[in-house]
């Protein structure tokens, strides 16, 4: 239904230099097991592979047979070629204190760590829980389990102590690795009474490693270990144990925006191929020049393949900052990008649009020259977001890579390539080498070209999950039962004139009115498009004449007010923009809306008040309050008629 006609070809040096040019497609698509492999010889193995794959569907296995370790292709394999002082690393605390890791630093830390962790009695397979703030501690702890073979599960910092209890018990872990607290909003944020309170009913925890992070007052228990107790006194030699290419390397718990989190699991072969050939594609890295920055947190997905794996397994320099865009002032990550001259920038749609709202003169304010290439990820990238970051941030000459991928794929999926792709704003564009997504209706039947539908991947990829955490019948239904032979990652996608492809959100965000299905991504990409809006995010609501009629809540640019009038103009704005059938049966003006941590809406919860039932599970709200603002608010801003 949305019409963009804006288009973005590469700039002619990229496009001559790009270190993946428009023929991998071909290469990929004659040979697609062969092309994997070549993508896995970019590693260093212990022992080559014997089977690519082996595919019992759903079940997926591959190199089979090889046998490498993680953390010696993050580190130990660039320090022996010579680049020991190359940075790994340029940290920067929330209160401006830095640190500078190199290479050669970041072995010595992880060996440091895994002798640490095998004297606390971890071992291969053994599960760590990871609470941390984003100090350079966080990878490095992840670096030394993958070393030794245990197994992480890294829970976002921000988490309650029911949301780290449940992840803890559901992966019976042994240990927990945490830090007294960290920075956020020029403040300290105490994590270990979280842990101590999560801990009193997780049977399994043995020991909780602290990090001294902020000096704060800690409760201590004889659970405790202080980690530079243990670690500093810890040799600097590891030897780094071969693991199989199948071995788990990590569970995450997906991130909840609909139900009970599920533990997806990673092992180690298939999942570093990807993540590194996918980092080195889609960003262009050029290890030598460039510094890249990932702002996402370590404790998401994103975090882990681009601020950990990806970058570290191709020998990047990056930037890993602690605190929040605001502290302490909002033009604090157009700040970082000046000082380290960031060239490739990794961010997610909802920073982007909150960055919208305060306003272009801000970034403006900064040498933003050295910036080179832009991604976007975690949620569909409206238009308006796209132009407004390719713009104000990447000076009109960054293409924007927009990267559609999931915790469960573990690494992108769809994405431009930008040396090769002419970007259109919104678009993901097209599935990269070596990966098969369809867009097929409800019949499995794949769409032509201007229709829509359901996502699917019909052929298993190197970092796909294997299973979810002690629960294969769960993994099953969840992913492989929708369509027959293929896995359904939830989203619906739109394949345009061209054949390439725009994601839509998740289906159970799609609204039936009247019969049409309308996908909420659409209604809120023509919300923002309209030059008061900052953000919107809409749901089906309840309603007795057209099954779903469409709610809308939005926030308004820097100073506009709301009113009647405005919310008229919106509703017909978006008539205007995608017909009378997507016009909105009511607006709603809001301060903030409410987010997972990862950024992503939680319509669940909007559904809930436009249907006004009482909330459901909000453990994964950044911040509860912003429900009962919602809701005192409403009253004013209601428009009907
Ligand atoms: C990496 C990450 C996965 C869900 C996914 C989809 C949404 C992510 C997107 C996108 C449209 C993009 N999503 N990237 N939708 N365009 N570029 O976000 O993982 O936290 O597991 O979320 O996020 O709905 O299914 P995760």
């Amino acid at each position: 239904m949305l019409h963009e006609t804006r288009r973005f070809p590469p700039p002619a040096e990229l496009a001559a230099d790009a270190n993946v040019k428009a023929d991998a497609y071909d290469e990929a698509a004659t040979d697609r097991l062969g092309f994997w492999e070549r993508a896995a010889d970019r590693l260093d193995w212990t022992q080559r592979w014997d089977t690519t794959l082996e595919w019992n569907p759903p079940f997926a296995k591959w190199f089979i047979g090889g046998k490498l370790n993680v953390a010696y292709n993050c580190v130990d394999r660039h320090v022996e070629a010579g680049r020991g002082d190359k940075i790994a690393y340029y940290w920067e605390g929330e209160p401006g204190d830095t640190r500078e890791i190199t290479y050669g630093d970041l072995l010595t830390e992880v060996s440091k760590a895994a002798n640490a962790l095998t004297e606390l009695g971890v071992g291969k397979g053994d599960r760590v829980a990871i609470y941390m703030p984003m100090i350079p501690e966080l990878p490095i702890a992840m670096l030394a389990c993958a070393r030794i073979g245990a197994i992480h599960s890294v829970v976002f910092g921000g988490f309650s102590a029911d949301a780290l209890r449940g992840r803890i018990n559901d992966g019976t872990a042994k240990l927990v690795i945490t830090a007294d607290g960290g920075y956020r909003r020029g403040a300290p944020n105490a994590l270990k009474p979280t842990v101590d309170e999560a801990v009193v009913d997780c049977p399994s925890i043995e020991k909780v490693l602290v990090v001294r992070r902020t000096g704060q007052e800690v409760d201590t228990h004889d659970r405790d270990v202080w980690w530079h107790e243990i670690v500093d006194r810890q040799s600097e030699v590891h030897k780094p144990e071969p693991h199989d290419a199948e071995d788990p390397l990590f569970i995450l718990y997906t991130s909840g925006t609909t139900a009970k989190p599920k533990g997806i699991l990673h092992t180690t072969g298939g999942y570093l191929t990807q993540v590194a050939w996918t980092h080195n594609a889609v960003f262009d890295l050029k290890p030598d020049t460039d510094v890249y920055w990932c702002s996402a947190d370590i404790g998401w997905v994103t975090g882990h393949s681009y601020i950990v794996y990806g970058p570290l397994a191709n020998g990047a320099t990056s930037v890993m900052y602690e605190g929040t865009p605001d502290s302490p002032h909002r033009g604090r990550w157009w700040e970082v990008i000046q000082k380290y001259g960031v060239t490739i920038f990794y961010t997610a749609p909802t920073a982007i649009r909150t960055f919208m709202k305060w306003g272009q003169d801000i970034p403006a304010q900064f040498d933003l020259s050295s910036l080179r290439i832009l991604g976007s990820v975690g949620e569909p990238i409206n238009p308006e977001a796209y132009v407004w970051y390719r713009e104000h941030i990447g000076g009109d000459r960054c293409p924007v890579v927009d990267t559609w991928w999931q915790t469960e794929t573990g690494s992108i999926m769809i994405s431009p390539l930008p040396g090769v792709a002419e970007g259109k704003p919104g678009a993901a564009m097209r599935p990269l080498p070596g990966i098969t997504a369809d867009v097929v209706d409800d019949q499995a039947v794949s769409v032509p070209n201007g229709g829509g539908g359901f996502l699917v991947i019909r052929e298993p990829w190197p970092s796909m999950l294997r299973t979810i955490w002690g629960d294969d019948e769960r993994y099953k239904d969840t992913y492989w039962s929708r369509f027959e032979g293929m896995y359904f990652p939830g989203d619906g996608a739109k394949r345009d004139e061209d054949g390439d492809l725009w994601l839509l959100g998740r289906v159970d965000d799609v609204m039936l009115v009247s019969g049409h299905n309308i996908s909420t991504t659409e209604v809120e990409s023509a919300l923002v498009s309209h030059p008061k809006v900052a953000e919107a995010a809409v749901v089906g609501a309840l309603d007795p004449v057209t099954g779903q009629a469409i709610v809308a809540f939005t926030i308004l640019r820097g100073d506009v007010e709301g009113g009647d009038e405005l919310v008229k103009e919106l509703r017909d704005h978006v008539a205007k923009t995608l017909g009378p059938i997507a016009k909105p049966r009511q607006i709603h003006v809001v301060a903030e809306l409410p987010k997972t941590r990862s950024g992503k809406i939680m319509r669940r919860l909007l559904r809930d008040i436009a249907d006004n039932r009482s909330l459901g599970d909000v453990s994964t709200l950044t911040d509860s309050s912003v429900m009962q603002l919602i809701a005192a608010q409403l009253p004013t801003a209601k428009s009907e008629d």
